[in-house]
């Protein structure tokens, strides 16, 4: 008797996690719902994944983007709804044992997304009502199931210790997986079984709703984003003034190697955004102000109308370990940024432009990059001849060749503020990076790949080199240790363009070590030194182990 009424408080206490569950579920939905029609950005999930995003140690940021790639942000997301799903269990569990515990929790929970969204950039007087209201509706639903359950376990648990026959009820009110039994046969049992009936019922019911409006609100908010692509897709952008000119042999023919311009479809996305902002480019505004004589504002429309040229530009990521995948190649139509802030007159003692995503993310670039006429800042509309992809930064970004993207690149762009580098700082400065950060050139061995065997014979090893504002003059490749080769290089479109590179090889069968280093315009050998990533981006010389089959 003592074991199955031990047995029936467990499932109480499942029924309580339950409970937990389906509040913590009716939380979420209501403020989804709140989000689609008041404030998109108040939806607490996103806003506590952007504030996980922002706070997490770099190390951390590195092991998941190792572990999970480009998809570092549907794991955070998994992550937070395991998280979700745990303590919403123990908060239904508490509240069962010690009403109003867990409704104190719930709240606590809710103060807390109030307070991530609050403190998303973005966030207007609207942006907490989701959330708030989200509590609300949870914090009601846990304490009525909750009740419910304490009815139905007082009356049930109450006769199992019962000394009279009908005491063996228990094993089965307390057993969901048994079926209801009859009230006429059990007249005691009748209180029970109502207050079993209407928790499961209200459970059902309240958990239903909750994934019903939860998962529509969402939805439709996601389908707001697909209604900006195709605002995108109908996007007339004017021809430039002048295109890229692509000399004949700047694109080698070579099986494996990166193509010369990046396909968009392929361009690595580096950014912390946990969902791309959806921005219309009819309501798009750039503002220059901070240390300017006049502040400038900017529509869309006045921005493609001060004419367009095309830009080809390697982009590089600071995250871009040696041999790296973060880097990529574009034909971009842009504006000068210096033409823009012609328009606002930067004041003397400015030192360094702030720009601001729609999102928050701001990047910290010198002035002077953006203002040196020898030198393609721009912001770009378009990406190897169409409209930015939306995850590239549409509808402007800004793109500067010779600085890593997390110092100059800025998507979903909407702010240009001339400061001081000891005034402000920009989202990676207080992160472990560097305020200023000049790409550090470098060479990177494409083919033959490491873990991929290559037939004996005479094979091409080849690859990419950039050194962008300056430009690769050589590149040098070492098989086995045997001495410094030069490479042929592609004829280079411009100096902010990578170049690609090759070197016949007679492979022979077995495991080679192959090399690569570049030596810049200015004579400068590649750094040789290993450094990582933190605090201003990667350096050495990439080895690589190729195995050759007979
Ligand atoms: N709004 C915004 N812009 C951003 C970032 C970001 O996190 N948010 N990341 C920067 C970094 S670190 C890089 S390397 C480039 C990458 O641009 P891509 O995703 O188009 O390749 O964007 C830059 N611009
Ligand atoms: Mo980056």
């Amino acid at each position: 008797m003592a074991n199955t009424k031990r047995r029936a408080r467990v499932w109480f206490l499942a029924w309580a996690a339950l409970a937990g569950i389906v509040g913590a579920a009716v939380f979420l939905a209501v403020a989804e719902l709140f989000a689609l029609l008041l404030a998109r950005d108040g939806s607490p999930i996103l806003a506590v994944g952007g504030f996980v995003i922002d706070i997490v140690p770099q190390p951390f940021k590195e092991f998941a983007i190792a572990t999970f790639g480009e998809y570092d942000k549907i794991a955070l997301l998994a992550g937070l709804g395991l998280a979700v799903l745990i303590a919403s269990a123990l908060a239904g569990i508490v509240q069962y044992l010690k009403p109003h515990l867990g409704v104190v929790a719930l709240v606590v929970a809710g103060g807390l997304s109030v307070a991530a969204v609050v403190t998303r950039a973005a966030a207007t007087f609207l942006s907490p009502i989701p959330a708030i209201a989200g509590t609300v509706a949870g914090c009601l639903i846990l304490a009525l199931l909750v009740r419910r359950l304490r009815a139905w376990a007082a009356e049930s648990i109450g006769a199992a210790s019962d000394p009279s026959p009908t005491g063996d009820r228990t094993v089965q009110a307390g057993n969901p997986a048994l079926p209801a039994e009859n009230p006429t046969v059990h007249p005691k049992g009748s209180a029970t079984s109502v207050d079993r009936r209407m928790f499961i019922r209200l459970t059902a019911i309240a958990g239903a709703s909750a994934v019903l409006v939860g998962v529509g609100a969402r939805a439709v908010i996601t389908a707001t984003g697909s209604s900006i692509a195709a605002v995108r897709k109908a996007l007339k952008i004017p021809a430039p003034a002048t295109t890229v000119t692509v000399p004949a042999g700047a694109e080698l023919d070579i099986a494996g190697i990166s193509p010369l311009f990046t396909p968009n479809a392929d361009f690595y996305r580096v950014d912390t955004a946990l969902t791309v902002p959806s921005i219309d480019p009819s309501t798009w505004r750039l503002v220059v102000d901070g240390m300017v004589e006049e502040k400038v504002e900017l529509s869309f429309d006045d921005l493609v109308g001060m004419g367009l040229d095309e830009y080809s530009i390697t982009l590089t990521c600071v995250s871009n370990e040696v041999g790296g995948p973060l880097l990529g190649t574009a034909k971009w139509l842009g504006v000068p940024v210096r033409e823009v802030l012609k328009r606002a007159r930067p004041k003397a003692g400015a030192d360094m432009v702030l720009s601001r995503s729609i999102d928050g993310f701001t990047a910290g670039t010198p002035l002077e990059s953006l203002t040196d006429d020898g030198l393609d800042a721009i912001l770009a509309v378009a990406m190897n001849g169409e409209p930015l992809p939306l995850e590239h930064g549409f509808p402007v970004r800004m793109v500067v060749p010779g600085l890593y993207g997390y110092v100059s690149a800025t998507k979903w762009i909407t702010e240009l503020k001339v400061t001081t580098f000891a005034a402000d700082e920009a989202y990676w400065t207080p992160r472990g990076y560097s305020a200023e950060a000049p790409i550090k050139f470098s060479s990177r061995i494409d083919t033959p790949r490491s873990g991929t065997p290559v037939p004996a014979g005479r094979t091409p090893i080849a690859g990419v080199a950039w050194a962008q504002t300056v430009g690769i003059d050589r590149v040098e490749v070492n098989v086995d240790d045997g001495g410094w080769q030069s490479a042929t290089l592609s004829t280079p479109v411009n100096d902010d363009t990578w170049v690609q590179w090759y070197l016949d090889w007679d492979a022979t069968p077995g495991t080679h070590y192959v090399a690569v280093r570049a030596v810049n315009k200015n004579g400068d050998l590649q750094i040789e030194e290993r450094a990582p990533i933190a605090p201003d981006g990667s350096s050495g010389w990439q080895r690589t182990l190729i195995s050759v089959s007979s």
